[in-house]
């Protein structure tokens, strides 16, 4: 194979009639017109004088054509960024320039500053938009259809995925093409596609869950996928008989279950729902089995290191389990003081090895040396203990990090911008629980002395440099935060004091 993510994923379906995406309004990309349309955008790349080992940052809507860039890059041998779309300009600004990205693709209809970064940068910019025209997709169609795909070897990079750290500055983790291989053609082995499946798609396409657990193991089936722009519940309920499978965040089942029509005789038709990115409550996992027969199949990954552990597809599927390690991966709980290896049953730190493990963190090296050890394990960051059977139990974070709605949130980056508003002495940023996206954001402030901090403004600073995902539902000013002895915030104290802030609907 001479560039073996893109032989086994993408080239293995050449010539093929049969369908890759589903769309809305009816249509059908074949798996020959998906891969027509990746080999002409590879040719833009190359035209653009894109090298293999480039980056390639993408901040753009759910639709084929964005899919077939991330196809295009991997043919090209060059290195996918995909980026969130609700990131703000200045967020964007950082990822483009840390990345050091050759090329920016973007919305025209939603994204403003690109041109003049990437001019700062001496990059390119292409615009796609939601509709699909735009700068790429035009010089694309006039490129031809087929495209000599660029030699690759396991090592090389495929992807660069960002993702927050506790000292506010985000992380690109650094995924080969072995990475993202060998972890699709696992899961689809495990998971038992085949070519007749059908997955309903809801997924964004620029995190790990919707761009590799998703579409890789569709790829590596070469099964179709009915493939929705965003989570549309009611959407969602209607298309379920024409699907087999379902991947979604916690988030996706609380909103299911709340549906009126959702049923076993919506869900006939599946053969699996599986959940991962978040905690899967074990009640939301026993209502779903009484609703529709089916036992969710929940699995546990990170950007780092894609998928790391999953329940059974045939045996036992244990609620508030995230399952058994997959074939080839290693899991071990750690001693946080001492780091030894802990019995079954012993809580500790969560470290991983495999595969599937990151290359490490992208010109960060003090970083990747403090969190992938030597021996090739990962600190992951999370607690939990292995059971007598082998299941992974995953009992709590070991970093600050919130999840909401199977985002992560990294409360520093929020605490960065609330501390720099005027009046504002210091601030700690927590999650409380919250019924539809399981944790929320709450921002606890402290005023300088003598000052009343206008909350208005402090919100109007926030909406500026975040995500709108990142926002805090709620801010709260408080005489002093309450601290350890060695004068850490205790966060624990704030979480249990503002619980009950967002009330349960
Ligand atoms: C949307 N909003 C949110 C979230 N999503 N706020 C907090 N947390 C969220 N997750 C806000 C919007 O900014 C907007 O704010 C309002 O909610 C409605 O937006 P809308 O787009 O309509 O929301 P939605 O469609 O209901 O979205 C909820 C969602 C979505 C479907 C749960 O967040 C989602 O698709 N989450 C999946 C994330 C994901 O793929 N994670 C995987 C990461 P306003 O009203 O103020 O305008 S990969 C990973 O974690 C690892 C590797 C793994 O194991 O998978
Ligand atoms: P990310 O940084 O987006 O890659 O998110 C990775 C983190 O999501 C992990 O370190 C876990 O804390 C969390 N996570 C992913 N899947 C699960 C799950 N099934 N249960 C609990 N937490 C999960």
């Amino acid at each position: 194979m001479i560039n073996p993510l893109y032989d086994r994923l993408f080239g293995a379906h050449a010539g093929k009639d049969s369908p890759f995406l589903r769309l809305e309004d009816g249509s059908v990309v074949t798996y020959a017109g998906f891969l027509g349309l990746g080999a002409q955008m590879a040719h833009v790349l190359a035209h653009g004088g894109l090298q293999p080992g480039d980056r390639l940052a993408a901040q753009v809507q759910k639709t084929p054509e964005a899919l077939a860039l991330y196809a295009a890059c991997v043919q090209a041998g060059v290195v996918f960024l995909p980026l969130n779309t609700a990131y703000t300009t200045d967020e964007l600004t950082y990822f483009i320039q840390d990345s050091g990205a050759r090329m920016i693709v973007y919305d025209a209809k939603s994204e403003q500053a690109v041109p003049s970064i990437a001019n700062r940068m001496g990059a390119r910019s292409e615009t796609l938009n939601a509709d699909g025209s735009g700068t790429l997709t035009d010089c694309a169609r006039v490129m031809p259809r087929s495209f000599p795909t660029v030699a690759r070897s396991s090592d090389d990079l495929a992807a660069l995925l960002y993702t927050s750290g506790t000292t506010g500055r985000s992380k690109g983790a650094m995924l080969s093409q072995g990475n993202l291989l060998s972890n699709a053609v696992t899961l689809a082995g495990e998971w038992r596609f085949t070519s007749e499946d059908v997955l309903l798609h809801a997924l964004p396409i620029f995190h790990t869950h919707g761009l590799f657990v998703a579409t890789n193991v569709t790829l590596a089936a070469g099964a179709s996928m009915i493939f929705l722009p965003r989570f549309d519940l009611d959407r969602l309920v209607g298309l379920m008989p024409q699907a087999t499978v379902l991947m979604g965040v916690p988030t996706f089942y609380t909103r299911l279950l709340d549906h009126p029509d959702f049923d076993c005789r919506l869900a006939s038709g599946m053969r699996l729902f599986v959940s991962g990115s978040a905690p899967l409550m074990a009640e939301t996992h026993a209502r779903f089995a009484e609703r529709t027969g089916h036992r969710i199949l929940e699995r546990y990954g990170m950007t780092e290191t894609n998928m790391n552990t999953s329940n059974p597809y045939a045996g036992d599927r244990r609620a508030g389990t995230v399952g058994l390690p997959l074939p080839g991966v290693e899991v071990k709980i750690t001693d946080l003081d001492t780091e030894a290896t802990l019995p079954a049953g012993k809580v500790g730190q969560i470290e991983v090895r495999g595969p599937n493990v990151f290359k490490g963190y992208w010109r960060m090296p003090e970083k990747t040396a403090a969190e992938l050890r030597a021996d090739g394990f990962f600190i992951t960051g999370d607690l939990g203990k292995i059971d007598e059977d082998g299941y992974l139990h995953i009992l709590g974070r070991n970093k600050d990090l919130i999840i909401s709605g199977g985002y992560n949130i990294y409360p520093k980056e929020i605490e960065l911008v609330l501390d720099a508003q005027p009046g504002v002495l210091e601030s700690a940023v927590i999650g409380v629980p919250h019924r539809d996206l399981g944790e929320t954001v709450i921002g606890v402030i402290v005023a300088e002395p003598g000052q009343l901090p206008d909350l208005d403004r402090i919100m109007t600073a926030v909406r500026a440099s975040l995500a709108r995902f990142k926002h805090p539902k709620r801010l709260v000013v408080v005489p002093d935060l309450p601290r350890n002895a060695m004068a850490k915030v205790q966060k624990n104290v704030l979480r249990e004091e503002f619980k009950e802030v967002i009330p349960a609907v």
